[in-house]
């Protein structure tokens, strides 16, 4: 007897004569039409897998990394930290659609040091580079034992490139290439007449990879050359390896210049006109990263090297220049973006430092930092996710390179025991002169001058560090912080 599957009923075998028969052939149908909805549940399970491992690969290449570092950018020199003289839509739509950092604090208040603290992930003094700044004569620069972050990230497939004012040394060891880059392209040092003394007779160089491209380049092409050079690079690799480019940018160091189309563009003078035109080429980089559809694969974190001026009104309280160890000289914008990744619209008043990008950076790109290693910054990458809102606790690995700081050396004597934590070490921040001198502490809202006095400051009440607070506690406890990061520096 044949059923059509039609006549199937499962349920009613008292409406069928032959019941036993109907219902094993029923059953054999069933499980026949079972096999074929698992076989296409399967095959389908096997398909989404396949696609998904497919977007997965895609979408697993590492993180690409942009670090836009503008040279001698104030904290109040940007629309979204409360200028009023300049529009900078581009680099606000960074903060806007990122993580903005309140109490971010360069390494140095000066060029060279703040460049090795960056690229070291160390305090510039642990790598000998503390004071003052490299000159175009000068022997030195990061030693070859130190691993940049660039020689980190070579050393894990990407490529690397280094587009801009070098300023870490000169001769043969201490160039681009040696440390981790594989492409260079700018001015090794300042334009400023200390400088350019040095090559009087032929002219300071453009260099691309050791070729000169011109001599005594306009200070006012250089910002639109960078990025020019820096979109062809970023084309070259878009679509081959994750690469690292680091895009150090000559303005806004004096000599100041701008193109002829943002000449009087602002209300601030040349300063103004060239944070206008620095926001317009930071727009062409975030434009092309769209058109090159890897937007949501590449982190874009945009900081200045140092201060420049304290603040311009009372709602700016900040003072202190560039080279000083005021708030001014050292606290500078800094905002990270990638859209998917870094968590949006996020404005965080954590105390933090251009030492953190190292740790951060490789774990946000997958990268163990190798053990040998020593490092002063903290792995921020679960604040920057949106995993914590906070500095983790560094005995949990919360992320890859959460545990790095428990490398730093603490043995507190016996009278510092019990002043403060391991953990409140680690977070103070350590301010040193131009000519690398321990200054002044920071742990949470309290900062102590340590010369010629000692002056502590509550920063939340008192950012500007106008009135003194006497408070014998807290001053014993960042005094010896200081006395005990003197001894680990030794
Ligand atoms: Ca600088």
């Amino acid at each position: 007897m044949t059923v059509p599957l039609s006549d199937h009923n499962f349920s009613t075998r008292k409406n069928l004569s032959g019941k036993d028969i109907v219902h094993s052939k029923n059953c054999f149908y069933m499980r026949l039409l079972l096999n074929k909805l698992i076989c296409c549940i399967f095959l389908l399970i096997l398909v989404c897998s396949l696609v998904k491992i497919s977007v997965a690969n895609t979408k697993t290449k590492q993180l690409n990394i942009i670090f836009i570092f503008v040279d001698d950018q104030g904290y109040y020199d940007l629309g979204c930290y409360g200028a009023t003289e300049v529009a900078t839509p581009r680099i606000d739509a960074l903060a806007k659609k990122g993580v903005r950092f309140t109490d971010y604090y360069a390494a140095a208040p000066i060029c060279s040091p703040s460049r090795a603290g960056l690229l070291t992930g160390c305090y510039p003094r642990r790598t000998g580079n503390e004071v003052w700044v490299h000159r175009p004569d000068s022997k030195t620069g990061i030693p070859a034992s130190v691993l940049t972050m660039a020689e980190l990230f070579q050393n894990n497939g990407y490529a690397t490139a280094c587009i801009g004012k070098w300023h870490l040394g000169f001769t043969e060891p201490f160039l681009p290439k040696n440390q981790g880059f594989d492409h260079y392209f700018g001015i090794m040092h300042n334009q400023d007449k200390w400088e350019v003394v040095h090559y009087e007779e032929e002219g300071m160089p453009l260099l691309r990879n050791g070729g000169v491209v011109q001599r005594n380049p306009d200070p006012g092409s250089l910002t639109r050359l960078y990025t020019e050079e820096a979109i062809s690079w970023i084309k070259k690799h878009a679509s081959q390896k994750p690469f690292f480019l680091y895009l150090p940018h000559t303005m806004l160091h004096h000599p100041l210049g701008v193109s002829p189309e943002f000449e009087g563009s602002s209300n601030w003078g040349i300063y103004g006109d060239a944070i206008q035109e620095m926001d317009y080429y930071v727009g062409q980089i975030v434009d092309e990263l769209e058109r090159l559809n890897i937007a949501d694969e590449t982190i874009i974190v945009y900081a200045s090297d140092n201060g420049r001026q304290g603040g311009r009104n009372e709602l700016q309280p900040i003072r202190g220049s560039k080279l000083t160890t005021y708030e001014g000289g050292f606290r500078v914008p800094c905002i990270a973006y990638c859209p998917g990744i870094v968590g949006e619209g996020v404005t965080t008043n954590v105390v933090s430092h251009a030492m953190d990008w190292y740790p951060t950076l490789a774990s946000l790109a997958g990268i163990t930092i190798p053990e040998e290693v020593i490092l002063d910054g903290r792995d921020l990458s679960s604040l920057l996710i949106g995993e914590t809102n906070e500095v983790p606790l560094f005995d949990r690995k919360v992320s890859l390179n959460a545990l790095i700081p428990l490398r730093r050396n603490f043995k507190p004597y016996q009278e510092w025991e019990n002043e403060f934590t391991r953990e409140e070490y680690i977070n103070a921040f350590f301010y040193h002169g131009s000519q690398g001198a321990l200054a002044a502490v920071r742990s949470g809202k309290w900062k102590l001058h340590l010369h010629p006095d000692l002056k502590l400051h509550d920063l939340k009440k008192d950012p500007g560090e106008r009135q003194p607070v006497n408070n014998r506690q807290i001053k014993r406890k960042l005094r010896g912080m200081a006395i005990l990061f003197q001894q680990e520096m030794q």
